[in-house]
């Protein structure tokens, strides 16, 4: 399997080229975004709990994002692989997600890091947030405040995969196009390396 981690703090193109990704490897693509932007939509209890740190910015509990994960790699285990996107955010969390996968006897292939500074991604998300309605996007504030998130919770899971030999980064400002063929070259050598150890 293909298990690919795509990396990057708030607004830095995880799910824009997530999308991308997954035409093109047919890969499952798993964002707890999107997830609990699905359960705040559906009025469920876990959505209403997670909608209230979502929109201050703070990261929804570990136990919480890793369950979601589990049920859906349960849900596709005939799967090719899938791109996990804006998760793991922690590092317990990324523990939970390499038991969970050695459990399904698989395990993750690379995280692929979007670098974007902070500017950028202020810039970026407050653009977003003209059109989206998503509360997060709002004001500068809250952004600094999602980017704080990251700086302190988020980042330290980069070491973890570093870690284990599994880290790759992408400058993430530029062309859409051009960062897609930055991070197809990481997966088809990784694809390669896969075949080779067949
Ligand atoms: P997410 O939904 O993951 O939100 P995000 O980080 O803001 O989005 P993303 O990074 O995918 O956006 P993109 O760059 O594609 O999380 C939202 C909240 O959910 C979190 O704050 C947290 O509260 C909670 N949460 C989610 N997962 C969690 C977890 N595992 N644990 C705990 N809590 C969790 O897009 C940004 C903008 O940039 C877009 O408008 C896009 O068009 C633009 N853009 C993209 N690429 C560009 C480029 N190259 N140039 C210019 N603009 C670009």
């Amino acid at each position: 399997m293909l298990n690919i981690v795509l990396f990057g703090p708030p607004g830095a193109g995880k799910g824009t080229q997530s999308q991308k990704l997954l035409d093109k490897y047919n890969l499952i693509h798993l964002s707890t975004g999107d997830l609990l932007r699905s359960e705040i939509a559906a009025g469920t209890a876990l959505g209403l709990e997670a909608k209230k740190l979502m929109d201050n910015g703070l990261l929804v509990p570990d136990e919480v994002v890793i369950g979601m994960i589990e049920n859906k790699v349960k849900e596709h285990r005939q799967a090719a692989g899938f791109i996990f996107d804006g998760f793991p955010r922690t590092v317990p969390q990324a523990q939970g997600l390499d038991k969970l996968l050695q459990d399904n006897d698989t395990e993750i292939s690379a995280m692929i890091a979007l670098k974007v500074d902070d500017e950028e991604l202020t810039k970026r998300l407050l653009l977003r947030g003209q059109t989206s309605g998503r509360p997060d996007d709002q004001n500068e504030e809250l952004i600094r405040k999602r980017v704080n998130e990251y700086n302190t919770k988020t980042k330290p899971v980069a070491d973890y995969y570093a870690g284990q030999g599994k880290y790759f980064a992408v400058d993430g400002i530029g062309e859409i196009e051009e960062i897609f063929k930055a991070l197809c070259q990481h997966i088809d050598a990784l694809k390669e390396k896969q075949e080779e150890n067949k």
